[in-house]
């Protein structure tokens, strides 16, 4: 990949040489070349700047020397990044996306930006894309095209060492990053999660994964846009506060269950509280609450490549209302990635849960023990 900077301020991008794009050019990845916009000034100031046609305060950037850089730096077909915080949100998809080109050219403009016929007329020849690090202001472009190029730059295939760290990213999976920890185990009294010592790689995955979600939920709703509850309620990733109303949710939940199964064995009446405190962070799990009360819950974690829906209840006074369609649609959006199937179980005698879940699309795949079917449905 080759990469020019036109700038008026072409010491901006002297870390290059330290940086990470440093070692691509050294790897031979990556051609880097800056530009200083001044060449293509021709009066004795070399004036790159003038008053903004319609008034208002501050200097727009010329377009005639703009025009000079880009008819010499800017082949046709490349692509010409252009920061500004009115641009498209940088995102890994965006970044993803220009590590594909073979060409990337960043206009980097000062003052109040750049005469906007500058990228109109190479619109007219090259990929122009406007493009914001952030919502908020910064002073000029080369900060931002500083931030693109690394978050491009090491997608370039051969630089990162092991390519297998990009795919568990932040944002790649849409999700936010779990919580990481290293020795000591035990640190000011602070103690790393007992899960991370197991070395039960599927616990350690579940916790990671249920990690990333409750973060991303609490953190960035908009990347886990949990949908808006019908009839109204507030729906989140659970955290262990929640552990006490889960329990007594789940006692008044599985009595139905107990009275639809006659001498089954039903795990969740026979739980107790601290068995409920262990598994939850071993588990996704989704609390619904409706004016401050605890009135739905489900839990999920990887089983293989399915994903294992569990303890769906809804406060027994609410049900009928489509809450545990809502909760069992919202659990498997939680799914990782490469999960293929969603895989549940409940009593062969609870025929409106298996009622609900056959409406939505899941399947009997028959008894798993005696008294309990197992359903799936394709991911
Ligand atoms: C390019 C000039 C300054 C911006 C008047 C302050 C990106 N996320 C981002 N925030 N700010 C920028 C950015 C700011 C720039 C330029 C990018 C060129 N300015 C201007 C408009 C308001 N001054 C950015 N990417």
């Amino acid at each position: 990949m080759r990469i020019d900077y036109v700038t008026i301020f072409p010491d901006y991008f002297s870390p290059l040489e330290l940086s990470l794009a440093g070692k691509a050019r050294d790897k031979g990845l990556l051609d880097l070349h800056v530009h200083d916009l001044r060449q293509w000034a021709h009066d004795r100031h070399r004036t790159v700047d003038d008053t903004p046609y319609g008034g208002g305060a501050g200097m727009v950037m010329r377009p005639e020397p703009w025009g000079e850089a880009l008819d010499q730096v800017l082949p046709d077909g490349a692509t010409l990044v252009v920061p500004t915080p009115s641009g498209a949100p940088l995102t890994q998809a965006v970044a993803r996306e220009l590590a594909g080109r073979e060409r990337l050219v960043f206009a980097c403009g000062r003052y109040e930006g750049i005469d906007q016929r500058v990228l109109d007329d190479a619109a007219a020849r090259a990929e122009v894309r406007e493009i914001s690090v952030g919502d908020y202001v910064l002073n000029g472009g080369e900060v931002a095209a500083l931030v693109v190029t690394e978050a491009v730059v090491r997608l370039l295939p051969g630089f990162m060492g092991n390519a297998e760290s990009l795919v568990e990213e932040s944002h790649e999976d849409g999700l936010l990053e779990y919580p990481i920890y290293t020795k000591p185990a035990s640190w000011r009294g602070l103690d790393v999660p007992e899960v991370l010592l197991s070395g039960d790689h599927a616990r350690v995955a579940a916790w990671r994964h249920a990690e990333a979600v409750r973060r991303t939920a609490e953190r960035r709703p908009d990347l886990l846009p949990l949908s808006a509850v019908p009839g109204g309620g507030e729906l989140r990733a659970a955290v262990p506060a929640d552990a006490g109303e889960i329990f007594t949710l789940q006692l008044a939940c599985w009595v139905q269950e107990m009275h639809d199964n006659p001498g089954v064995e039903i795990p969740a009446l026979h739980e107790t509280l601290d068995d409920l405190r262990a598994w939850l962070p071993d588990w996704t799990v989704l609390v619904l609450h409706r004016e401050g009360r605890l009135v739905g819950a489900a839990r999920a974690r990887r089983e293989d490549d399915a994903w294992d829906i569990g303890r769906l209840m809804v406060a027994p006074d609410l049900q009928g209302q489509g809450l545990g369609r809502f909760l069992l649609t919202e659990i498997e959006r939680t799914a990782p990635a490469d999960i293929t199937t969603y895989s549940l179980f409940t009593g062969a005698g609870s025929l409106r849960n298996q009622g609900m879940y056959k409406r939505s699309g899941y399947r009997l795949r028959g008894e798993i023990e005696p008294g309990v079917v197992l359903l799936t449905k394709p991911r």
